[in-house]
């Protein structure tokens, strides 16, 4: 066996979906805030991403996060989230994934019964308080950054669906939130190639023709998320089907995705503060969300959203890269 490279990861699933949390073989990337050492990474370290995420050692839907010293002092841990879509500023699941994985392997102070966790994110400031029994962790309610719609009843022309109504909001990733009904597929797993089809034009359009710009985090300038409102949904419980570029669907309910989508249910004077909103992926898994708060973002209303969700260790794992490997950067299928 030879490697030129070796990573310690320990996987595990939030409801669903993957986060490779990698704990060793990177070092500390150069940046003052964590949103600078993102924009580092992309810059100079995306073959890394590219290796872990990308087939053979990820998938078309694997996700991860990379632990890093806070670079604040009010933050115990910092995480640079990567994916196959690319750097996240901010990712839901995640960080439920990450807060599972600090608890389990004591690489945070376990109390019991809630372990409280400030993370330095590149959105921002994000306090994960896990539920701790026995040494387990039996689920995480996140505090996430403020979340605020940037566009409320929009319509975008998308070619080959015609007019499409839609909300743009903000839960740490920009959302397009889209009724599945408007483009004419029903809520089914078997139509997901046509679901995720409708989902790229839609982004698409959104980001030639207005593109959204988040007004405090660099380089937080597109849309790469159209959560797909399921028929029967209600501002207590919706079911939705997660379209990501570049072409797969969130197994878990998507963390930023339902705080964005509180955001707006909060806006339409829908959803109160300190009320349950129950979101449910196109698998079935449910996470909790609440909004606790009200804030502003540059002068624009924005909440305090919570999230609650469970996560599993599902492994510990080496990745190697052998000099000779042909694929050093993996490949997507
Ligand atoms: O849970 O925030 C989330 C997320 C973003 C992309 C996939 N999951």
């Amino acid at each position: 066996m030879r490697s030129s490279r070796m990573f310690t990861a320990v996987d595990s699933h939030t409801e669903g979906m993957p986060t490779r949390v990698v704990t060793g073989g990177l070092g500390v990337i150069p940046g003052a805030t964590m949103n600078e050492k993102r924009l580092h990474f992309m810059e100079h370290l995306d073959d890394i991403r590219l290796l872990l995420m990308n087939e053979p050692r990820g998938h078309a839907a694997m996700s991860g996060a990379v632990l890093q010293p806070s670079t604040r002092p009010d933050a115990e841990w910092g995480v640079v989230y990567i994916e196959v879509s690319g750097c996240l500023p901010m990712c839901g699941h995640g960080t439920i994934g990450v807060a599972t994985v600090l608890v389990e392997t004591g690489m945070v102070e376990v109390v019991e019964p809630v372990t409280t966790i400030r993370l330095d994110t590149p959105a921002g400031l994000v306090i994960a308080r896990v539920a701790v029994s026995n040494g387990h962790a039996d689920s995480v309610t996140i505090e996430n950054v403020p979340a605020y719609v940037d566009r409320l009843d929009a319509i975008i022309e998308v070619p080959g669906y015609g007019t499409i109504p839609y909300t743009l909001a903000f839960g740490g990733n920009f959302y397009a939130m889209v009724d599945l009904d408007s483009v004419s597929l029903p809520f089914d797993r078997t139509r997901q190639h046509e679901i995720v089809e409708a989902g790229l034009a839609i982004m698409a359009a959104i980001n030639e023709q207005d593109a959204p710009r988040h007004p405090q985090i660099d380089g937080v300038d597109h849309c790469h998320h159209v959560e797909f409102i399921a028929p029967g949904s209600t501002a207590l419980h919706s079911r939705h089907a997660m379209a990501i570029h570049p072409g797969w669907f969130d197994r878990s309910p998507c963390g930023t995705g339902t705080s964005a989508r509180m955001a707006e249910l909060w806006a339409r004077g829908e959803l109160a503060l300190d009320t349950d909103f129950v979101n449910e992926s196109f698998i079935g898994s449910r996470f909790v969300g609440r909004l606790i708060a009200t804030t502003e973002v540059d002068g624009r209303p924005a909440v305090i959203p919570t999230i609650t969700g469970r996560a599993w260790v599902t492994g510990i794992g080496q990745y190697l890269l052998d000099p000779s490997d042909p694929f050093p950067t993996g490949f997507q299928f």
